[in-house]
């Protein structure tokens, strides 16, 4: 078949809508009508040549929800007509790490997926000339349709509105899960979220379902304020209006440190403050945002030796088809709120229109509706 699809044919380039081939699902994967996708940071990290992984030309998109059109050979957990959501992170239930309930990394089909193809080997989209294309983080949500793995596909509720549980594909369960699946935030806890971006909200939304009683919020930007309180956070941080040292700032604030501290920007620098800031003896610093190629991480081992904690969180640690259903519900039965974080919504040809604004500073989400 044919399809729409925005295909990233180069780094640095903007994307460039056309028609592209479609093949249809093989053994174990399933054909999805894509119905919205939101446009994440990280596929701005990959389209701008940051990403060492990033490899091209493919339909990139990894945050999206549709409809299942077609089901290939051995699909046994889906059929036509069912509501999806794909998954970056897919979960078999039968590999290693699977049957190990310390992570969420299902390696069943990592090394093609990171290689832009299909467990197969091979991509099922190509240009009309016949040139493959290749696939992104399995799921390829900047195309109207997609081909995913049954592994990699969450089936949800039928109610659920695509233009606001796509944020579920990535964003919001990110954010909610490295608080909950992750730190495993205790009821009174004390919390600081540096960076209050798509992820950033979603963790302080997560720090209130978990009963957090001070949540600092820590960012550059003043106007990210006011979403940031709607979101649960009690306290805000500039820290370019704070005077002498930041982590001794953050440690008086929380009266000794935070019980657990989170890095939603990406920034290195930041990482070590949030490890820093965290409590002498017992606190936890969660890193959730991804850093530039070749950057790494310092700081004195003596905080590791007095008791922080330093750990990493890959989308929130949630087992896809298994907490995403219930994510969706939680968003249906009013205990997380999605839509003030959907700020911008767009045709799948003003797709880059959303990159501008993720540029600009000006958008959460943006959300290409097909
Ligand atoms: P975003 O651009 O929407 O938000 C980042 C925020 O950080 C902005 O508000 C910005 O003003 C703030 N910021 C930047 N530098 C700062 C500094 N030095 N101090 C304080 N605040 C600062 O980005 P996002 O979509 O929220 O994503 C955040 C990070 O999470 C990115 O690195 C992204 O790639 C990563 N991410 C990780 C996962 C995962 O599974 N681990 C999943 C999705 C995204
Ligand atoms: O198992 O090695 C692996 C792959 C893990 C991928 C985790 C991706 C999380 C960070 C990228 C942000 C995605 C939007
Ligand atoms: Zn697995």
């Amino acid at each position: 078949m044919k399809t729409r699809a925005a295909v990233a044919l180069g780094a640095g380039k903007p994307l460039e809508v056309m028609e592209v081939n479609l093949e249809g699902p093989k053994a174990f994967e399933v054909l999805v009508e894509i119905k919205a996708t939101g446009i994440c940071h990280t596929d701005e990290f990959t389209l701008s040549g940051a990403d060492p992984e990033g490899l091209f030309p493919a339909i990139l998109g990894h945050e999206g929800a549709g409809v299942v059109v077609e089901v290939g050979p051995g699909v046994t957990s889906l059929k036509p007509g069912d509501h999806v959501i794909p998954l970056y992170t897919p979960e078999c239930r039968q590999c290693e790490y699977c049957l190990n309930p310390k992570t969420n990394l299902c390696q069943a089909i990592r090394s093609t997926q990171g290689a832009g193809v299909m467990p197969d080997g091979s991509s099922r989209f190509t240009t009309l000339d016949g040139d493959p294309i290749l696939h992104y983080m399995g799921t390829s949500t900047f195309s109207n349709y997609t081909v995913v793995p049954e592994i990699a596909l969450a089936k949800i509720r039928e109610d659920a509105p695509f233009d606001k549980v796509c944020y579920i594909g990535c964003g919001v369960t990110t954010g909610i899960g490295a608080v909950i699946n992750t730190a495993k935030v205790e009821i009174g806890s004390k919390a600081i979220v540096f960076g209050l971006g798509g992820i950033g909200l979603n963790v302080l939304q997560g720090l209130r379902l978990a009963g957090a009683d001070m949540i600092v919020g820590v960012d550059l930007n003043n106007s990210k304020k006011e979403m940031a309180e709607r979101f649960g956070m009690t306290h805000f941080v500039n820290p370019s209006e704070v005077e002498g040292d930041l982590v001794a700032y953050l440690v008086d604030l929380t009266k000794g440190g935070a019980d657990y501290t989170f890095d939603a920007t990406g920034n290195v620098n930041v990482m070590r403050t949030a490890l820093e800031a965290s409590h002498k003896g017992w606190g936890e610093s969660i890193i959730i945002g991804v850093a530039p190629a070749g950057a790494e991480i310092s700081t004195r081992p003596f905080q590791l030796v007095t008791g922080r904690n330093w750990r990493g969180t890959a989308f929130g640690g949630a087992r896809g088809r298994t907490d995403v259903p219930k994510i969706v519900d939680w968003y249906m039965d009013g205990k997380i709120e999605i839509d003030p974080m959907i700020t911008h919504t767009m045709p799948l040809e003003d797709i880059n229109k959303g990159f501008d604004l993720m540029h600009a500073g000006e958008s959460i989400r943006s959300v290409v509706l097909y």
